[in-house]
């Protein structure tokens, strides 16, 4: 564990060249996460495609401590909804998190579980904040493209996959008329 002063090289527009954990979320592992579950179940059949990359740098997972790291999502769709990473809440539900959107287009899917939901749109150069207790969800919308974001959040925040996975996300993100367009979560409402 690193607890000294130190730097990261992060050259625009691509990965950290040095990490100390590497994720990959392949389409297996979305199961139930898109609306389209015909479409899903066809493409899954065809290939278990990766469609995000997390690069972290680890520090102690403590209070006063900052997490961060690049993560890259893959442009791609599934059936009409774009490629997006899993979406969580944090453990510790009172803690924020910074993106820095480093290439590519995008958009931030949150939710409180008071009911608020955002979506807001990212491109190169531009900051996003996740405040405490928003959900978060990055969506790439760009058809060729990877969607790189640099992030950085508390320590402590740990992550709660959980109630995603089984409610999923009030808003989705889908092409329409081949643009990006929000819309209701048709299956929300029928989770527990
Ligand atoms: C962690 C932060 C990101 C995500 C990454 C993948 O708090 O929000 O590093 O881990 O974007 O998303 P997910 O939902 O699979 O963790
Ligand atoms: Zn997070």
């Amino acid at each position: 564990m690193r607890t000294l002063p130190f730097t990261l090289k992060l050259p625009f527009g691509d990965r950290p060249l040095e990490w100390d954990n590497y994720i990959v979320r392949t389409l297996s592992s979305m199961q139930g996460q898109y609306f389209d579950q015909a479409a899903y179940s066809s493409l899954l059949a065809a290939d278990d495609q990766l469609l995000y990359e997390v690069y972290e740098i680890l520090v102690p997972k403590v209070e006063g401590e900052l997490l961060h790291g690049v993560s890259i999502v893959h442009p791609g769709k599934v059936g009409n909804e774009y490629f997006m990473t899993k979406g969580h809440f944090h453990d510790v539900l009172e803690t924020g998190e910074v993106y820095y959107c480093m290439r590519g287009t995008g958009m931030m899917v949150m939710e409180t579980p008071e009911g608020d939901s955002q979506v807001l749109g990212m491109s190169a150069g531009e900051v996003l904040y996740v405040p405490p207790r928003w959900a978060h969800r990055s969506v790439n919308t760009n058809a060729t493209e990877d969607l790189v974001m640099f992030f950085i959040y508390p320590g402590n925040a740990g992550h709660n996959y959980g109630t995603i996975e089984q409610k999923g996300f009030r808003k989705l993100v889908v092409e329409q008329d081949g643009q990006p367009t929000i819309i209701d979560n048709p299956r929300w409402q029928n989770a527990s």
